[in-house]
Protein backbone atom coordinates (compact mmCIF):
# COMPACT_ATOMS: atom_id res chain seq x y z
CA UNK A 1 0.00 0.00 0.00
CA UNK A 2 1.32 3.34 -0.68
CA UNK A 3 -0.77 5.74 1.06
CA UNK A 4 -0.88 9.84 1.07
CA UNK A 5 -2.55 12.40 3.32
CA UNK A 6 -2.35 15.59 3.17
CA UNK A 7 -3.08 17.78 6.88
CA UNK A 8 -4.36 20.75 6.24
CA UNK A 9 -5.76 23.50 8.82
CA UNK A 10 -5.12 26.98 10.55
CA UNK A 11 -1.77 27.74 12.08
CA UNK A 12 -1.84 25.80 15.62
CA UNK A 13 -4.96 23.44 15.01
CA UNK A 14 -2.19 20.62 16.21
CA UNK A 15 -1.50 19.48 12.61
CA UNK A 16 2.71 18.66 13.74
CA UNK A 17 1.61 17.08 17.09
CA UNK A 18 -1.47 15.46 15.65
CA UNK A 19 0.48 13.71 12.31
CA UNK A 20 3.56 12.62 14.86
CA UNK A 21 1.72 11.25 17.22
CA UNK A 22 -0.31 9.26 14.44
CA UNK A 23 2.50 8.61 12.57
CA UNK A 24 3.58 6.83 15.66
CA UNK A 25 0.73 4.81 16.53
CA UNK A 26 0.35 3.62 13.08
CA UNK A 27 3.95 2.40 13.06
CA UNK A 28 3.48 0.73 16.02
CA UNK A 29 0.05 -0.86 15.24
CA UNK A 30 0.26 -1.20 11.31
CA UNK A 31 2.72 -0.57 9.31
CA UNK A 32 5.47 1.27 8.88
CA UNK A 33 4.39 5.39 8.40
CA UNK A 34 6.72 8.62 8.02
CA UNK A 35 5.47 12.17 8.32
CA UNK A 36 6.99 15.25 5.84
CA UNK A 37 6.64 18.94 7.37
CA UNK A 38 6.21 20.94 4.98
CA UNK A 39 7.57 25.08 5.36
CA UNK A 40 8.52 27.75 3.77
CA UNK A 41 12.30 28.96 4.23
CA UNK A 42 15.80 28.36 2.71
CA UNK A 43 18.29 25.90 4.41
CA UNK A 44 16.69 26.22 7.66
CA UNK A 45 15.58 23.21 9.86
CA UNK A 46 12.43 23.81 11.39
CA UNK A 47 10.73 23.69 15.03
CA UNK A 48 7.99 20.76 13.74
CA UNK A 49 10.35 18.65 11.82
CA UNK A 50 13.13 18.90 14.84
CA UNK A 51 9.95 18.19 17.31
CA UNK A 52 8.75 15.26 14.99
CA UNK A 53 12.91 13.88 14.74
CA UNK A 54 12.79 14.45 18.85
CA UNK A 55 9.95 12.51 19.49
CA UNK A 56 11.09 9.86 18.08
CA UNK A 57 9.54 9.83 14.58
CA UNK A 58 10.77 8.87 10.65
CA UNK A 59 10.46 12.05 9.43
CA UNK A 60 11.56 14.32 6.88
CA UNK A 61 10.64 18.21 5.89
CA UNK A 62 10.73 20.47 2.70
CA UNK A 63 11.35 23.75 3.41
CA UNK A 64 12.08 25.61 0.36
CA UNK A 65 8.84 25.30 -1.32
CA UNK A 66 5.03 24.90 -0.97
CA UNK A 67 4.61 20.75 -1.95
CA UNK A 68 1.96 22.59 -3.68
CA UNK A 69 4.24 23.71 -6.55
CA UNK A 70 7.14 21.24 -6.37
CA UNK A 71 5.43 17.67 -6.56
CA UNK A 72 8.71 16.19 -8.35
CA UNK A 73 10.29 16.86 -5.04
CA UNK A 74 7.22 15.23 -2.87
CA UNK A 75 7.22 12.21 -4.99
CA UNK A 76 10.70 11.72 -4.82
CA UNK A 77 10.79 11.62 -0.80
CA UNK A 78 7.35 9.40 -1.35
CA UNK A 79 9.33 7.08 -3.09
CA UNK A 80 11.75 7.11 -0.93
CA UNK A 81 9.55 6.43 2.39
CA UNK A 82 7.47 3.98 0.14
CA UNK A 83 11.07 1.98 -0.76
CA UNK A 84 11.35 2.06 2.46
CA UNK A 85 8.40 -0.55 3.25
CA UNK A 86 6.26 2.74 4.97
CA UNK A 87 2.58 2.77 4.15
CA UNK A 88 1.23 5.81 4.94
CA UNK A 89 3.22 9.01 4.29
CA UNK A 90 1.50 12.23 5.84
CA UNK A 91 2.53 15.75 5.24
CA UNK A 92 1.68 19.32 6.75
CA UNK A 93 1.20 22.69 3.79
CA UNK A 94 2.40 25.96 4.99
CA UNK A 95 0.63 29.24 5.29
CA UNK A 96 -2.83 28.13 5.26
CA UNK A 97 -3.37 25.38 3.10
CA UNK A 98 -6.36 26.74 0.72
CA UNK A 99 -6.22 25.41 -2.46
CA UNK A 100 -3.54 22.13 -1.85
CA UNK A 101 -6.61 20.15 -2.92
CA UNK A 102 -6.31 20.83 -5.70
CA UNK A 103 -2.73 21.98 -6.44
CA UNK A 104 -1.69 18.51 -4.54
CA UNK A 105 -4.37 16.16 -4.86
CA UNK A 106 -5.48 17.04 -8.30
CA UNK A 107 -1.88 17.27 -9.44
CA UNK A 108 -0.64 13.82 -7.71
CA UNK A 109 -3.71 12.40 -9.58
CA UNK A 110 -3.21 13.72 -12.94
CA UNK A 111 0.60 13.64 -13.29
CA UNK A 112 1.26 10.72 -11.48
CA UNK A 113 -2.01 8.13 -12.55
CA UNK A 114 -2.42 5.01 -10.35
CA UNK A 115 0.87 5.43 -8.49
CA UNK A 116 -0.30 6.77 -5.18
CA UNK A 117 -3.47 5.83 -3.18
CA UNK A 118 -4.64 9.20 -1.99
CA UNK A 119 -6.02 9.17 1.44
CA UNK A 120 -8.71 11.01 2.81
CA UNK A 121 -7.86 15.29 2.11
CA UNK A 122 -7.76 16.06 6.20
CA UNK A 123 -8.49 19.19 7.77
CA UNK A 124 -7.73 19.85 11.34
CA UNK A 125 -9.75 21.76 13.04
CA UNK A 126 -10.16 22.94 17.23
CA UNK A 127 -12.86 23.98 19.76
CA UNK A 128 -11.86 27.61 19.23
CA UNK A 129 -12.18 27.66 15.51
CA UNK A 130 -15.48 26.02 15.80
CA UNK A 131 -16.49 28.28 18.44
CA UNK A 132 -15.75 31.32 16.42
CA UNK A 133 -17.29 29.18 13.53
CA UNK A 134 -20.61 28.55 14.95
CA UNK A 135 -20.66 32.19 16.77
CA UNK A 136 -21.11 33.53 12.53
CA UNK A 137 -18.12 35.62 12.91
CA UNK A 138 -16.98 36.83 9.94
CA UNK A 139 -13.23 37.77 10.78
CA UNK A 140 -9.92 36.51 8.29
CA UNK A 141 -9.45 33.75 10.37
CA UNK A 142 -13.29 32.51 10.30
CA UNK A 143 -13.18 32.83 6.12
CA UNK A 144 -9.85 30.76 6.32
CA UNK A 145 -11.10 28.00 8.32
CA UNK A 146 -14.46 27.96 6.51
CA UNK A 147 -12.35 27.52 3.37
CA UNK A 148 -10.02 24.99 4.68
CA UNK A 149 -13.12 22.85 5.72
CA UNK A 150 -14.58 22.74 2.74
CA UNK A 151 -11.76 21.20 1.14
CA UNK A 152 -12.18 18.03 3.51
CA UNK A 153 -13.01 14.47 3.21
CA UNK A 154 -12.68 14.33 6.48
CA UNK A 155 -12.51 17.15 9.85
CA UNK A 156 -10.60 16.33 12.76
CA UNK A 157 -11.61 18.07 15.66
CA UNK A 158 -8.37 18.22 17.61
CA UNK A 159 -7.72 19.08 21.08
CA UNK A 160 -10.91 17.41 22.44
CA UNK A 161 -9.13 16.97 25.88
CA UNK A 162 -10.31 20.83 26.11
CA UNK A 163 -14.27 19.87 25.96
CA UNK A 164 -16.14 17.95 28.36
CA UNK A 165 -18.19 15.19 26.17
CA UNK A 166 -21.30 16.62 25.34
CA UNK A 167 -19.65 19.73 24.07
CA UNK A 168 -17.67 17.64 21.82
CA UNK A 169 -20.56 15.36 20.37
CA UNK A 170 -22.30 19.18 20.16
CA UNK A 171 -19.63 20.20 18.06
CA UNK A 172 -18.59 16.98 15.83
CA UNK A 173 -22.62 16.88 14.89
CA UNK A 174 -22.36 21.08 13.96
CA UNK A 175 -19.23 20.42 12.02
CA UNK A 176 -21.01 17.44 9.93
CA UNK A 177 -24.28 19.55 9.16
CA UNK A 178 -21.99 22.47 8.12
CA UNK A 179 -19.80 20.23 6.04
CA UNK A 180 -22.03 17.38 4.34
CA UNK A 181 -19.62 16.46 2.16
CA UNK A 182 -17.25 15.50 4.79
CA UNK A 183 -16.84 12.69 7.73
CA UNK A 184 -15.70 13.98 11.03
CA UNK A 185 -14.02 12.67 14.46
CA UNK A 186 -12.78 14.20 17.50
CA UNK A 187 -8.99 13.43 18.81
CA UNK A 188 -6.53 14.49 21.33
CA UNK A 189 -3.19 14.25 19.88
CA UNK A 190 -1.78 15.59 22.89
CA UNK A 191 -3.24 13.12 25.30
CA UNK A 192 -3.65 9.82 22.30
CA UNK A 193 -7.75 9.81 22.36
CA UNK A 194 -9.07 9.17 18.95
CA UNK A 195 -5.99 8.01 17.20
CA UNK A 196 -7.02 4.56 15.81
CA UNK A 197 -10.36 6.11 14.34
CA UNK A 198 -8.05 8.74 12.45
CA UNK A 199 -5.85 5.69 11.11
CA UNK A 200 -8.49 3.81 10.30
CA UNK A 201 -9.80 6.38 8.42
CA UNK A 202 -6.55 6.94 6.68
CA UNK A 203 -5.66 3.62 6.14
CA UNK A 204 -8.96 2.48 4.86
CA UNK A 205 -10.63 5.73 3.37
CA UNK A 206 -10.30 6.99 -0.12
CA UNK A 207 -10.11 10.43 -0.95
CA UNK A 208 -13.35 12.04 -2.81
CA UNK A 209 -11.12 14.20 -5.26
CA UNK A 210 -14.31 16.92 -5.27
CA UNK A 211 -13.80 20.24 -6.69
CA UNK A 212 -15.43 22.89 -3.45
CA UNK A 213 -16.74 26.02 -4.57
CA UNK A 214 -14.12 28.19 -3.38
CA UNK A 215 -12.94 31.26 -4.64
CA UNK A 216 -9.34 30.78 -4.22
CA UNK A 217 -8.32 34.71 -5.20
CA UNK A 218 -11.10 35.93 -2.85
CA UNK A 219 -9.62 39.22 -1.37
CA UNK A 220 -10.15 38.27 2.16
CA UNK A 221 -7.87 35.13 1.54
CA UNK A 222 -5.10 37.25 -0.43
CA UNK A 223 -5.04 39.68 2.01
CA UNK A 224 -4.90 37.71 5.05
CA UNK A 225 -2.22 35.92 3.51
CA UNK A 226 -0.46 39.14 2.83
CA UNK A 227 -0.30 40.12 6.25
CA UNK A 228 1.65 37.23 7.51
CA UNK A 229 5.16 37.10 8.01
CA UNK A 230 7.74 34.19 8.61
CA UNK A 231 10.50 35.10 11.25
CA UNK A 232 12.41 32.23 11.79
CA UNK A 233 15.69 31.77 14.45
CA UNK A 234 18.41 29.52 15.30
CA UNK A 235 20.44 30.09 18.24
CA UNK A 236 22.59 28.00 20.99
CA UNK A 237 22.30 29.77 24.68
CA UNK A 238 24.54 28.63 27.58
CA UNK A 239 25.00 29.36 31.16
CA UNK A 240 29.08 29.59 32.46
CA UNK A 241 28.32 27.95 35.77
CA UNK A 242 25.35 26.99 36.89
CA UNK A 243 22.23 25.15 36.04
CA UNK A 244 19.37 26.53 34.99
CA UNK A 245 15.51 25.58 34.15
CA UNK A 246 14.78 25.64 30.54
CA UNK A 247 11.31 25.33 30.94
CA UNK A 248 11.04 28.91 33.04
CA UNK A 249 13.17 30.24 30.02
CA UNK A 250 11.27 29.69 27.12
CA UNK A 251 8.14 30.06 29.17
CA UNK A 252 9.88 33.93 30.42
CA UNK A 253 10.98 34.58 26.72
CA UNK A 254 7.47 33.20 24.99
CA UNK A 255 5.88 35.64 27.32
CA UNK A 256 8.20 38.86 26.77
CA UNK A 257 7.28 38.18 22.63
CA UNK A 258 3.44 37.64 23.33
CA UNK A 259 4.01 41.33 25.14
CA UNK A 260 5.93 43.22 23.13
CA UNK A 261 4.13 41.82 19.93
CA UNK A 262 0.98 42.61 21.37
CA UNK A 263 1.97 46.10 22.55
CA UNK A 264 2.97 46.83 18.85
CA UNK A 265 -0.68 46.41 18.24
CA UNK A 266 0.30 43.11 16.23
CA UNK A 267 -1.25 39.82 16.32
CA UNK A 268 0.67 36.45 16.71
CA UNK A 269 -1.32 33.48 15.09
CA UNK A 270 1.28 30.61 16.18
CA UNK A 271 4.95 30.86 17.89
CA UNK A 272 7.03 27.78 18.48
CA UNK A 273 9.64 27.56 20.96
CA UNK A 274 11.17 24.37 20.88
CA UNK A 275 14.77 23.98 22.71
CA UNK A 276 16.94 20.78 23.29
CA UNK A 277 20.25 19.74 25.04
CA UNK A 278 22.93 17.93 23.73
CA UNK A 279 21.31 14.87 25.99
CA UNK A 280 18.14 15.15 24.18
CA UNK A 281 15.79 16.16 26.72
CA UNK A 282 13.51 18.91 25.57
CA UNK A 283 11.15 21.46 25.96
CA UNK A 284 8.29 23.11 24.09
CA UNK A 285 6.27 26.79 24.77
CA UNK A 286 3.59 27.81 22.09
CA UNK A 287 2.06 31.07 21.43
CA UNK A 288 -1.75 30.33 19.86
CA UNK A 289 -2.95 34.23 19.84
CA UNK A 290 -1.49 37.85 21.30
CA UNK A 291 -4.00 37.27 23.79
CA UNK A 292 -4.16 33.84 25.33
CA UNK A 293 -1.75 32.70 27.81
CA UNK A 294 1.59 31.08 26.99
CA UNK A 295 0.89 26.79 26.45
CA UNK A 296 3.78 25.02 28.04
CA UNK A 297 3.60 22.08 25.35
CA UNK A 298 6.47 19.55 27.01
CA UNK A 299 8.35 20.57 30.19
CA UNK A 300 12.54 19.41 30.31
CA UNK A 301 13.10 16.99 32.26
CA UNK A 302 16.27 18.09 33.94
CA UNK A 303 17.73 21.44 34.83
CA UNK A 304 20.13 22.59 31.88
CA UNK A 305 23.72 24.21 31.31
CA UNK A 306 22.82 24.35 27.71
CA UNK A 307 20.05 24.59 24.74
CA UNK A 308 19.68 24.84 21.38
CA UNK A 309 16.88 26.74 20.34
CA UNK A 310 14.47 26.90 17.11
CA UNK A 311 12.41 30.14 17.36
CA UNK A 312 9.41 29.66 14.92
CA UNK A 313 6.86 32.60 14.25
CA UNK A 314 4.16 33.22 11.90
CA UNK A 315 2.92 36.51 12.87
CA UNK A 316 0.37 39.71 11.07
CA UNK A 317 3.54 42.39 11.40
CA UNK A 318 5.73 43.28 8.81
CA UNK A 319 9.01 41.11 8.65
CA UNK A 320 11.34 43.95 9.97
CA UNK A 321 9.15 45.25 12.64
CA UNK A 322 8.64 41.44 13.70
CA UNK A 323 12.26 40.48 13.74
CA UNK A 324 12.97 44.09 15.53
CA UNK A 325 10.38 43.14 18.24
CA UNK A 326 11.47 39.42 18.61
CA UNK A 327 15.03 40.30 19.10
CA UNK A 328 14.53 42.52 21.65
CA UNK A 329 12.74 39.89 23.86
CA UNK A 330 15.72 37.73 22.96
CA UNK A 331 18.59 39.57 24.53
CA UNK A 332 16.29 40.38 27.50
CA UNK A 333 15.13 37.40 28.48
CA UNK A 334 18.57 36.23 27.94
CA UNK A 335 20.39 38.52 29.49
CA UNK A 336 18.01 37.87 32.77
CA UNK A 337 18.71 34.02 32.66
CA UNK A 338 22.47 35.12 32.48
CA UNK A 339 22.83 33.53 29.12
CA UNK A 340 25.55 33.66 26.64
CA UNK A 341 23.43 33.40 23.29
CA UNK A 342 24.74 32.39 19.67
CA UNK A 343 22.96 33.01 16.83
CA UNK A 344 23.16 30.53 14.48
CA UNK A 345 20.69 31.46 11.67
CA UNK A 346 18.07 34.21 11.20
CA UNK A 347 15.34 34.33 8.41
CA UNK A 348 12.55 36.46 7.84
CA UNK A 349 10.04 37.63 5.39
CA UNK A 350 6.39 38.19 4.22
CA UNK A 351 4.25 35.37 2.75
CA UNK A 352 3.01 38.14 0.66
CA UNK A 353 6.20 38.62 -1.21
CA UNK A 354 6.82 35.01 -2.32
N1 LIG B 1 -4.88 20.76 24.63
C1 LIG B 1 -4.34 20.31 23.50
N2 LIG B 1 -3.37 21.01 22.89
C2 LIG B 1 -2.88 20.52 21.74
C3 LIG B 1 -3.33 19.29 21.16
N3 LIG B 1 -2.66 19.10 20.00
C4 LIG B 1 -1.82 20.14 19.87
N4 LIG B 1 -1.93 21.00 20.92
C5 LIG B 1 -1.16 22.23 21.18
O1 LIG B 1 -1.49 23.18 20.18
C6 LIG B 1 -0.35 23.96 19.84
C7 LIG B 1 -0.10 23.92 18.34
O2 LIG B 1 0.20 22.59 17.95
P1 LIG B 1 0.99 22.27 16.59
O3 LIG B 1 0.92 20.81 16.40
O4 LIG B 1 2.30 22.91 16.62
O5 LIG B 1 0.05 23.03 15.53
P2 LIG B 1 0.24 23.18 13.93
O6 LIG B 1 -1.10 23.07 13.32
O7 LIG B 1 1.27 22.24 13.44
O8 LIG B 1 0.76 24.67 13.81
P3 LIG B 1 1.53 25.36 12.55
O9 LIG B 1 2.75 24.55 12.28
O10 LIG B 1 1.85 26.74 13.02
O11 LIG B 1 0.58 25.40 11.41
C8 LIG B 1 0.81 23.41 20.69
O12 LIG B 1 0.90 24.19 21.85
C9 LIG B 1 0.34 22.02 21.01
O13 LIG B 1 0.91 21.51 22.20
C10 LIG B 1 -4.34 18.57 21.85
O14 LIG B 1 -4.81 17.50 21.46
N5 LIG B 1 -4.81 19.13 23.01
MG1 LIG C 1 3.08 22.57 12.46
Amino acid sequence: MKKFAVFSGFLGSGKTTAMTALTQYYSERYAPAAMISNDLGEGVTLADHRYAQLSGCRASEITDECICFCLDVLTERLNAYYDSGCELVVSDIPGFGVGALEHVYHGLSEKFPGQYELAPFTVLTEPATVAQLRSGEESDRAIICHNQLMEADLIVLNKCDLLDERTCAEYLAWLRERYPASKALAISAMRGDGLDALAKELRDGVASLGHPEIDYDADPLQDALGRISEFYLQYHAAVCCNDFDGTAYLAALAGQIRETVASAGREIPHMKLLSWTPEGDFGKVDILGSGRPVEISRRFELPCTELAVLLNCSASCPPAELDELIMRAVSSVSERYALEVTIHKKQFFGLGEE
